[in-house]
């Protein structure tokens, strides 16, 4: 299996996030990315390659452009008001407040594109999320000729950006991103304008294992029967994002069926957390769909410092192996993990879990 590593990822490095309130040492890493190549290289899991740019286009299919406008332009602005470190916002357009004037003032549009406090907006944000996006076409780009998987090593995480806002550590929704430019693909080659490759895409599943629920996901195809989403997660009662995630949340209009939600309280077993994954993947293949694109958060770790599951090596490996079964074309992207030093163990073992069970 081919890696395609971000290797722009260190220009987003933050010293600190807001957690519960207060600021502490950031948990979304450079580091993080670097243990997960090392492992990645010692384990031989194939070739690593560094993205092609694809450009901005890609990004502006699920992304408004005011948003990567204000995201690309947002440090110099903050500079330019003699901002010091990383920028956080502060303030937000809740219930009842306008958010259809767009005031001129950093601090608010900060507020207005973005649902938390604890996603620092550093010098290389946007580098990095750029490229993390290109890193993720450039993934995508193998499956469509032909190859069986890819591995997107890339940070900072995808599934929290909607289509107009960052948070939850992320600025580009990368699963998006993919699944959008799959089907524009599939697209182009039923209108006779591409070479037609391996694979014509005109139905994308997104199968979301990181701990959080991936709101900006869900909400990007929320109202689309094109895209499948189905997440298994800790439960939004208690655990990040909090206002998305629960399972009555079915998709709405011509996309009612297309988003199915498993989440799970935290402490939850092995035993419940595959069953959740079970259920998941019945509805998966019910979908039966040409592509499938894996948000892959190892922060389901019994140790991971900020998550609540209890999974671990052998259960990592059980996971790599189960979604092989599904024989489907496979788009694996780095979402969360924050036992740092163990990611890149827990992330091989997935991967080989799946290339053992796929040879
Ligand atoms: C990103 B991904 C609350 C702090 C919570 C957000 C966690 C984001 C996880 N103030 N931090 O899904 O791994
Ligand atoms: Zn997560």
């Amino acid at each position: 299996m081919k890696t395609i590593y971000n290797s722009h990822h260190g220009a987003h490095a933050a010293t600190h996030e807001f957690f519960r309130g207060r600021l502490v040492p950031a948990f979304e890493i450079p580091a993080r990315a670097d243990f997960v190549l090392q492992a990645v290289t010692a384990a031989e899991l194939g070739p690593v390659l560094v993205p092609v740019d694809h450009g901005l286009a890609p990004l502006t299919r699920v992304h408004a452009a005011p948003y990567l406008h204000f995201v690309e332009n947002a440090w110099n602005e903050w500079q330019a008001l003699g901002g010091e470190g990383d920028a956080f916002p502060a303030v937000w357009p809740v219930r009842g407040l306008r958010s259809d004037v767009i005031p001129t003032s950093f601090a608010a549009r900060m507020g207005l594109y973005s649902m938390d406090s604890g996603t620092p907006l550093t010098a290389g944000s946007w580098e990095a999320a750029y490229w993390g996006a290109q890193a993720t076409l450039t993934g995508l780009d193998l499956l469509l000729a032909g190859e069986r998987s890819a591995y997107v090593l890339t940070r900072p995480p995808g599934h929290h950006a909607a289509s107009d806002f960052f948070g939850g550590y992320c600025f580009i929704n990368n699963a998006a991103v993919a699944a959008q430019a799959a089907l524009d693909a599939g697209q182009m080659q039923s209108a006779g304008q591409l070479l037609p490759t391996a694979l014509p895409i005109q139905r994308v599943a997104i199968l979301d294992v990181d701990f959080h629920h991936g709101n900006g996901t869900q909400a990007i195809f929320y109202d689309r029967a094109d895209v499948f989403y189905a997440s298994v997660h800790g439960d939004p009662q208690t655990e990040f994002p909090f206002f998305l995630g629960h399972a009555d949340e079915a998709g709405a209009g011509a996309g009612l069926g297309f988003n199915a939600n498993f989440p799970l309280p935290a402490g939850a077993s092995n035993e419940a957390w595959f069953a959740a994954l079970e259920a998941a993947l019945l509805r998966l293949q019910d979908y039966q769909p040409d592509l499938l694109i894996v948000s892959l958060g190892v922060d389901t770790y019994i140790n991971d410092p900020i998550s609540h599951f209890l999974l671990d090596l052998p259960e990592f490996t059980r996971l790599g192996h189960r979604l092989a079964a599904l024989r489907l074309p496979t788009l694996w992207l780095q979402e969360g993990g924050y036992a740092t030093e163990a990611l890149g163990h827990n992330v091989v073992a997935v991967l080989k879990g799946f290339q053992g069970a796929s040879a």
